[in-house]
């Protein structure tokens, strides 16, 4: 089964935005397979931001996440990849649709909210970096088409 890594930005725990932004992933029937909270070490951060080391947003990037406590959590399902980063919206949240989170809760494209892996290579990678396989948990859950 496809599995996605996403995780809440200090600000959306700052502001109060964590059982919004579940509540939207749990309404759209996205199951969540793990999730905890942490504040991650520079080496996480580093780890996960690699691919844009030496960008000219980087530095104030790795700063923001190390800022606070964030949440990271796994989902799973069929297409859960394609089917997050739809409901995320664009990584800018002035080119995010309205109904999407980045686009109802968004300002900067630092902060902007959440992040979800982009394809299932990367989302294996980086859930690597906060979990163990054994923290990801197996069960059933009851959505609406099951009814
Ligand atoms: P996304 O996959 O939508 O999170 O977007 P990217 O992988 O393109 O960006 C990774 C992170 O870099 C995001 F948190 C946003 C941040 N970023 C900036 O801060 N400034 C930029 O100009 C581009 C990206």
């Amino acid at each position: 089964m496809e599995r996605e890594f996403l995780f809440l930005k200090p600000n959306t725990v700052r502001r109060g935005l964590v059982g919004e932004v579940i509540s939207r992933l749990e309404r759209r029937g996205i199951k969540i397979v793990a999730m905890k909270m942490i504040c991650p070490t520079k080496e996480q951060a580093e780890e996960l931001y690699k691919e844009h080391k030496g960008k000219p947003f980087y530095e104030d990037l790795l700063k923001f996440i190390l800022s606070g406590p964030i949440v990271v959590m796994v989902l799973e399902g069929p297409r859960v990849i394609d089917m997050v980063r739809h409901i995320i919206g664009n990584t800018d949240p002035l080119k995010a649709s309205p109904g999407s989170i980045r686009g109802e809760f968004g300002m900067s494209i630092t902060k902007n909210i959440v992040h979800a892996s982009d394809s299932p290579e990367n989302a294996e990678r980086e859930l690597k970096i906060f979990f163990k396989e054994e923290e990801i948990i197996k069960y059933r859950l009851d959505v609406q088409d099951d009814l």
